[in-house]
C-alpha cells in the first residue's frame, strides 16, 4: 500500500520528510516515480494523472492539495473514490492576509497614492473610517468566513452571501439567489471566495457587477472563470467600478498584451492569495488517513454532484 503525491515537487519533498517521520510504514512516492501502480491507494494531487482508473486501479482516496477542486478532472475517477479537499489552518491564514491587504489597499486609497507617486504628486485624500466601507464576501465557507471574521475586527461593515443560511457574529449573512441583489446593493468591496462550479462559472458578469453601487471595487480570489473579464474592463472604463485586484485570471498567466495587465485600476497577482502550508497540510491528510482506515467520515470530503 503506498501514497502518491503529484504536485509541486519542492513541497512534495517536505511532505515526504513528514510522512517518513509520522507514518514510516506508508511508502511515499512522488510523481512520476510511482513504484508499483497497483500499490497506490492514496493520491494527493493538484492535477491527477490521465486515465486514473487504469493508471491507479486500486486507488481508495483522492486528496486535493488545494482548497478548491475544480482543477481536478474527476471524470476518470470511479464514483466510489472519495475526493477530499484541503482543510488546514495555513491556507486559511494566508487567504485572510491577502484579502485583508486587498481591502485595506482599496479602503485607504493605496492604488490612488501609487498613481500619484508615479507623477511626483503629494495630495492627501480624505480618510474614511472602516465602518463606512461595506465589504461583501461571496462564499461563506472555510475561507470566506475566516476573512469576514478578521475584517470585522478592523471595523468594516461586513456581509456575506452563500447558498445556504449561515450565522456569523457581526456579519450580515445573505443566502440564495433571492438575496443576492440586496447583498450587492450594500457592497462597496466585493470579494469572491466561491468555488468554481457550473452554477458559479462566469457569475461575475456585467449584470451582477452592475448591481454594485457606482464606485465599488472587486477582489477576485476565487477562480479566473468566475469572472467575465471583458465585462470587468468595460465597467472599469465606464467608472462604474473603481478598481479590481485579481489573483486569478483566465488564462493563467494572461497573455503579455492582455489589457488587464496594463489597466491603471487593476492590480494582478499570480494566483498566490493562498497556498497550503506543507506541515499543517500533512497533519490534515494524516488525520484523514486515520479516519479512512477506521471508516469515519473524512474532513473536507466534497459532494461530487454539487462540485464543492
Ligand atoms: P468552501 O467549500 O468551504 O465554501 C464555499 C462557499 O461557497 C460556501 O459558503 C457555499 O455555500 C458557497 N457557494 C458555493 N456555490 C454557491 C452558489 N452557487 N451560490 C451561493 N453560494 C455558493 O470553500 P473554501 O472557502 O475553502 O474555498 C473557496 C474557494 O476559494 C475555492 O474553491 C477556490 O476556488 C478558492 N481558493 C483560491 C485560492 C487562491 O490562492 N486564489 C486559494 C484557496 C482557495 P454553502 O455554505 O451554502 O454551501
Ligand atoms: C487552492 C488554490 O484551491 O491554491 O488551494 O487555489
Amino acid at each position: 500500500m503506498s501514497f502518491l503525491y503529484k504536485a509541486d515537487p519542492a513541497r512534495g519533498a517536505v511532505w515526504a520528510k513528514l510522512f517518513a517521520e509520522r507514518l514510516p510504514d506508508m511508502p511515499f512516492k512522488i510523481w512520476p516515480d510511482i513504484g508499483d501502480p497497483a500499490q497506490v491507494r492514496y493520491l494527493a494531487a493538484w492535477q491527477p494523472p490521465e486515465d486514473p482508473a487504469r493508471t491507479l486501479p486500486n486507488l481508495e482516496v483522492l486528496f486535493s492539495v488545494g482548497a478548491g477542486v475544480d482543477q481536478l478532472d474527476l471524470s476518470g475517477f470511479p464514483a466510489h473514490v472519495p475526493v477530499v479537499r484541503m482543510i488546514e489552518p495555513g491556507i486559511v491564514e494566508r487567504m485572510v492576509e491577502y484579502v485583508t491587504h486587498a481591502v485595506l489597499t482599496i479602503h485607504r486609497d493605496f492604488l490612488d497614492y501609487a498613481g500619484q507617486q508615479r507623477q511626483a504628486c503629494w495630495t492627501e485624500l480624505p480618510v474614511r473610517p472602516a465602518a463606512s466601507c461595506r465589504v461583501g464576501v461571496l462564499g461563506l465557507g472555510m475561507l470566506g468566513t475566516a476573512v469576514l471574521e478578521r475584517l470585522r475586527l478592523f471595523g468594516y461593515d461586513c456581509a456575506g452571501w452563500s447558498r445556504s443560511e449561515h450565522r456569523i457574529e457581526g456579519v450580515a449573512c445573505y443566502a440564495g439567489e433571492q438575496a443576492l441583489d440586496a447583498f450587492l446593493a450594500r457592497t462597496d468591496v466585493l470579494v469572491c471566495l466561491l468555488p468554481l462550479t457550473p452554477a458559479t462559472r462566469h457569475m461575475l458578469d456585467a449584470r451582477l457587477l452592475g448591481k454594485l453601487p457606482r464606485g465599488a471595487s472587486l477582489v477576485q480570489t476565487g477562480r479566473g472563470a468566475h469572472l467575465v473579464q471583458d465585462d470587468l474592463l468595460r465597467l472599469l472604463d465606464d467608472e462604474h467600478l473603481r478598481c479590481a485586484l485579481l489573483d486569478v485570471t483566465t488564462p493563467e498567466p494572461l497573455p503579455a498584451d492582455h489589457p488587464l495587465w496594463w489597466h491603471p485600476r487593476v492590480r494582478i497577482t499570480p494566483h498566490i492569495a493562498s497556498a497550503t502550508h506543507p506541515e499543517t497540510a500533512v497533519e490534515s491528510v494524516l488525520e484523514n488517513l486515520r479516519r479512512h482506515r477506521l471508516g469515519l467520515p473524512m474532513i473536507g470530503e466534497i459532494d461530487r454532484h454539487r462540485g464543492y
